[in-house]
C-alpha cells in the first residue's frame, strides 16, 4: 500500500500524554472518591441498574496496582459516526494491553456494534496497528449504527463474549453508543459474565460533555478542518464580493461546531439552533433576520458575505419540528400504506389527509426539491436524517423571495447571488490533530487502566485539557452518572443526557456580544490548515469552547 509523506510523518508521532500514564504500571492506582447519583430520575435509574449503579469516580494516582499484569482478551468497537482520533484510542489500548502482558490479546469488532452480535472480529497486530497510527478515519475495523436493544441481541453479544474468554469490551461512541454500554455493562454483570464493559467519549458534534467530560474526541479536529474552509470562503468572498455564501455544518441536534467554527471564523452570522427554539422563531423571521444583514452589508460592506447554519436547525424551528414529530409517527404508523405511494403529487395528498392543518401547510410552503427530503427514509432511531436536508439551499432560496419583496417595497438595493455549501463528511475522517492524537491515545490508555483495575460501566475520562497533556488527569466516570430517562418511541427509556449549547455559556455569550460587529463589518478570520509541526500556539490550541468554558 503506498501512503504519502504526512501519513509516513504522522506513523512516528509520539502523543503526549497525562504524567501519570508514563510511570511504571505497577505503580499506577486506581483511587476512589465518593458514591454518585445519576443527573436525574435516581429512583428510575437504581431500578434498571442494579448492579451498577452510582459507583464512585475513579482517578488514576501513584500507587502500587499488583493486578496490572495479569492476562486478558479485551474487544474493541467502534460505533456510530466516524471522528478524528478514533484509531489513536485504540493505539492507545494496545500499547496499554500489551504493556501490562505481551501475551494479553486485542480483538477488533468489526463494522461496530454488529460485529460482537455476529462474532465477526480480527486481532490487533503490531502490524496492523502501527499502519494506523496518529491518521484520521475508522477504517482500521469499520464502524456501524446497530443498537443492541433486543433480548436476542444482548443474549448473542454474551454468547460471543463468553466464546472468545473476554476479559472486557470497550466502545467507542457518543450518547446512544454509551447508553448501550452501560446496558451490556448491567447486563454482563447479572448474568455473572466476567467481561467488562468501558466507553470512550467520541462524537465530532461535541454534545457528549458535562463536569467530567470535557470535550468529546474529534470536536477539535473536525471544527478546525471546517474553520480552514470556511476561511478559505471568507477570503474568496472578500476578493470576489459577488456572493452570498450559505454554509451548512454538521452536528446532528447540537450547534456546537458551528458556534466553534463561527468563534474560529468570525463569519458574518451564525444561527444557533438552541437559540431559534429558546425564542419560538419561525423560518419567517429567521429570513427576515437574514435580509436585514445582507440589505445592511449592501449598503455598506457589498453583496456579499458568509453564514453559518446548524445541520440540525429545521428541528428547532417550532412550526418544523411539529411538522417532523408529525410526519415521523404518520409514517411510522401507517408505514405500508405510505410506501406504496410514488410521486410527490400522491405523497402531497397523503399528507393533506393525515396532518394537521397547521404542519400541512408548513409542508405545502416548502419548495418542491426540500419538501421531499423531509419525506426520505429515518434513521434507525426512527428520526430524520437531517444531514440530507439542504436547509441550506432552503434559506438561501428564502431569502432570495424575501429580497425581491423588499426591492418592490424600496428597502433593499442590492444585488444578492447565493452559493451552498454543505461541510460535514469533509471533517470526519481528517488527521486527527495534535490534540485530538493525545487525547485520544490517553483515552485508550486510560480505558485499559480501568479494565486492569477491575471496574465496569465506565467512561473512560481525561480532563484539565486546556492545560500541558502532562498536567492532564486521568481516571473514570461511571456511566450511570450521566443519565437520565427520556421518551423514546413511546416510552420512557435511560440515555445519557446530550449537552446541547447554553444560552448562558460563555461560548455563545462571546458570540452573542460580538455579533452586530461581525454581521456588519468584514472581521473574518483566516484559521488557516490544521498544523502538525512547529510552534506549540499553532500546534497544540485547543478549540475556543473548551478555552472559554475553563474561563469560567
Ligand atoms: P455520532 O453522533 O455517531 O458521532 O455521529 C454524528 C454525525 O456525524 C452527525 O453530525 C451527523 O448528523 C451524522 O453523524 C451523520 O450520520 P451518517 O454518517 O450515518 O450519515
Amino acid at each position: 500500500m503506498s501512503i504519502s509523506a504526512l501519513q509516513k510523518a504522522r506513523y512516528e508521532y509520539q502523543p503526549k500524554v497525562p504524567a501519570i500514564l508514563t510511570e511504571k504500571l505497577d505503580n499506577i492506582a486506581i483511587e476512589f472518591g465518593k458514591a454518585t447519583e445519576s443527573v436525574a430520575d435516581q429512583a428510575d435509574l437504581k431500578s434498571l441498574f442494579k448492579n451498577t449503579y452510582g459507583k464512585p469516580l475513579a482517578t488514576f494516582k501513584k500507587g502500587a496496582n499488583p493486578d496490572v499484569s495479569k492476562q486478558l482478551n479485551v474487544g474493541i468497537i467502534l460505533s456510530g459516526g466516524q471522528a478524528p482520533g478514533g484509531h489513536n484510542v485504540i493505539a492507545g489500548l494496545y500499547d496499554g494491553v500489551k504493556k501490562g502482558n505481551k501475551n494479553s490479546k486485542l480483538y477488533g469488532f468489526l463494522g461496530g456494534p454488529s460485529g460482537l452480535i455476529e462474532g465477526q472480529y480480527v486481532e490487533i497486530t503490531d502490524e496492523l496497528m502501527d499502519a494506523y497510527r496518529n491518521t484520521g478515519g475508522f477504517d482500521i475495523i469499520g464502524s456501524g449504527r446497530t443498537k443492541i436493544e433486543t433480548p436476542e441481541q444482548y443474549a448473542a453479544s454474551m454468547e460471543t463474549a463468553k466464546k472468545m474468554d473476554l476479559d472486557a469490551i470497550v466502545i467507542i461512541g457518543g450518547d446512544d453508543s454509551n447508553t448501550n454500554a452501560a446496558l451490556l455493562a448491567e447486563k454482563f454483570v447479572e448474568a455473572g459474565a466476567k467481561t467488562r464493559v468501558i466507553g470512550c467519549p467520541k462524537t465530532i458534534d461535541g454534545d457528549l460533555k458535562n463536569e467530567m467530560i470535557e470535550t468529546s474526541f474529534g470536536f477539535d479536529t473536525a471544527c478546525k478542518t471546517y474553520s480552514e474552509l470556511i476561511g478559505n470562503i471568507e477570503r474568496d468572498a472578500n476578493s470576489a464580493k459577488k456572493y452570498w455564501h450559505f454554509i451548512k455544518l454538521m452536528g446532528r441536534s447540537a450547534s456546537h461546531i458551528a458556534l466553534e467554527c463561527e468563534l474560529q471564523t468570525q463569519a458574518n452570522y451564525c444561527l444557533i439552533s438552541e437559540e431559534v427554539e429558546a425564542k419560538k422563531m419561525t423560518l419567517r423571521q429567521i429570513t427576515d433576520d437574514l435580509c436585514k444583514i445582507i440589505a445592511k452589508r449592501a449598503e455598506t460592506a457589498g453583496n456579499f458575505g458568509v453564514i453559518l447554519i446548524p445541520e440540525g436547525l429545521v428541528e428547532f424551528i417550532p412550526e418544523m419540528k411539529t411538522l417532523i414529530a408529525e410526519l415521523n409517527d404518520k409514517m411510522a404508523l401507517k408505514a405500508d400504506e405510505f410506501n406504496k405511494l410514488v410521486s410527490f403529487a400522491e405523497k402531497k395528498d397523503w399528507l393533506k389527509a393525515n396532518l394537521s392543518a397547521a404542519s400541512y401547510e408548513t409542508f405545502a410552503s416548502l419548495p418542491e426539491s426540500i419538501a421531499a427530503q423531509f419525506l426520505a427514509d429515518r434513521d434507525p432511531h426512527g428520526n430524520v436524517q437531517v444531514s440530507r436536508i439542504d436547509t441550506e439551499k432552503l434559506l438561501a432560496m428564502m431569502v432570495e423571495g424575501r429580497l425581491a419583496e423588499m426591492k418592490k417595497e424600496g428597502t433593499y438595493k442590492g444585488k444578492f447571488s447565493s452559493y451552498c455549501h454543505f461541510f460535514g463528511y469533509e471533517g470526519r475522517c481528517a488527521f486527527p490533530s495534535n490534540f485530538d492524537a493525545d487525547y485520544c491515545y490517553s483515552l485508550g490508555f486510560t480505558a485499559f487502566l480501568l479494565i486492569a483495575s477491575g471496574v465496569t460501566g465506565y467512561l473512560s475520562s481525561v480532563r484539565n485539557l486546556t492545560a500541558p497533556a502532562a498536567e492532564w488527569l486521568a481516571g473514570g466516570v461511571p456511566l450511570t452518572m450521566m443519565m437520565n430517562m427520556e421518551q423514546r418511541h413511546g416510552s420512557k427509556k435511560p440515555v445519557i443526557k446530550k449537552a446541547l449549547v447554553e444560552l448562558d455559556g460563555e461560548p455563545f455569550k462571546k458570540y452573542a456580544a460580538n455579533r452586530d460587529k461581525w454581521a456588519v463589518n468584514t472581521d473574518f478570520l483566516f484559521p488557516g490548515a490544521i498544523q502538525y509541526y512547529g510552534p506549540d500556539a499553532v500546534c497544540n490550541a485547543t478549540t475556543k469552547t473548551l478555552q472559554l468554558e475553563h474561563q469560567k
